[in-house]
């Protein structure tokens, strides 16, 4: 016994990893090692001869289980001092220069549009992007049969099993924005409401969630006089050009009443566009005078104020005034893409030290 202890416990001293420790485990104190062997001949022994080597034989597998043990744990101990002493980092390194990232053409073109109408007295309003039909519709004097409902191609969400209310929906206009400002706020208001919108829909013009943002200016004595002035200050502004012509055609949309789409005059030589002058049309916007179910809709009585309101899509702002041929691309989070039409971040635009450069 004296022997097989000095034999394994030289060996466990000897072994050099944990491969070598189980081997050494499985010989001496497995089910078939050399301690079981031992134990098997108790069999053959006098009882008085099993006193002495029965306690001694399970003496020596304990002796051997403990030195396993010990010798496993110095083995981890040695293996992490390794790694500590080979796996290290200069944390003072500088760090590498990434820019990966750059500013999206349309978070550009909105902080460009509202640092324009924040000079123009218009505050930014936010909301929900999931609304509920009275915010989105009815509020806004589309009624449930009408067909301004269906041409929006309105993304519904599920109510609970059971649950009969009409469904939530992704707002297809920022307009319930306004309609929760008018709630909150009363009048005067002047607000714009930039923000992502939703409509099922998607070919080469449209995508299924894209930017638009919303004007309200609501007081006493609000006309369309400023209606056009304000819209001229932002195309000027906007396109940074001195001079701009505006023409207003009638339309109609069920929140405004009277209703104009607006045109800016430019022209398209050899496929470069300009904006300002030229023998073209381009429409930008939709815009009217607050349909007074609205107003009152907003809480605000509407034989009291009056205002004006219009609505302009963002993407396209953006793919006018930077040149992008392609909308469906806005949405690719293509890097290459966006390190060419990116912008600098911390170059946020303002009227005086010029908006996009
Ligand atoms: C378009 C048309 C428009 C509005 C949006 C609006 C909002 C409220 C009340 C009245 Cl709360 N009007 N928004 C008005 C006219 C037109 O957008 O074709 N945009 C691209």
């Amino acid at each position: 016994m004296d022997d097989l202890k000095a034999k394994y416990l030289g060996q466990i001293a000897d072994a050099g990893d944990e491969n070598a420790l189980e081997a050494i485990r499985v010989a001496a104190v497995g089910k078939k090692g050399e301690v079981a062997l031992k134990m098997r001949e108790l069999g053959k022994m006098t009882p008085e001869e099993r006193q002495v080597a029965g306690p001694a034989l399970n003496a020596l597998k304990d002796e051997i289980n403990s030195a396993l043990s010990a010798k496993k744990a110095a083995l981890a101990d040695a293996a992490l001092d390794e790694r500590l002493r080979t796996e290290w980092l200069d944390v003072t390194l500088p760090t590498r220069a990434r820019r990966q990232g750059s500013i999206h053409p349309v978070s550009q073109a909105t902080e460009e549009l509202t640092a324009i109408f924040a000079e123009l007295g218009f505050s930014v309003a936010e909301g929900p992007r999931i609304e509920d039909d009275w915010y989105n519709f009815d509020a806004l004097n589309i009624p449930g049969h009408h067909p301004a409902r269906a041409e929006m191609d309105t993304f519904y969400m599920h109510r609970a099993e059971g649950d009969n209310r009409p469904p939530h929906v992704l707002r297809t206009h920022t307009s319930p924005v306004q309609i929760r400002s008018m709630e909150k706020q009363g009048a005067p208001i002047r607000i714009i409401c930039p923000g992502g919108v939703y409509r099922a829909d998607y070919d080469q013009t449209h995508t299924p969630m894209f930017h638009q943002v919303e004007g309200l200016a609501i007081d006493k004595d609000i006309s369309m006089a400023n209606l056009k002035w304000v819209l001229e200050e932002f195309v000027k502004a906007f396109f940074e050009v001195d001079d701009v012509e505006l023409r207003f055609r009638a339309s109609h949309f069920p929140f405004t009443e009277p209703s104009a789409e607006v045109d800016i005059r430019c022209s398209w030589d050899n496929g470069q566009l300009k904006i300002g002058d030229g023998d073209d049309w381009m429409e930008i916007l939709g815009s009217g005078m607050v349909h007074p179910k609205v107003i009152a809709a907003g809480g605000i009585d509407p034989d009291v104020y009056q205002g004006f309101a219009f609505g302009i899509g963002i993407d396209r702002l953006a793919m006018l005034k930077y040149g992008i041929p392609d909308l469906r691309a806005f949405f690719d989070s293509d890097l290459r893409w966006l390190r060419h039409y990116g912008f600098a971040a911390l170059d946020m635009p303002n009227l005086h030290g010029g908006l996009s450069r």
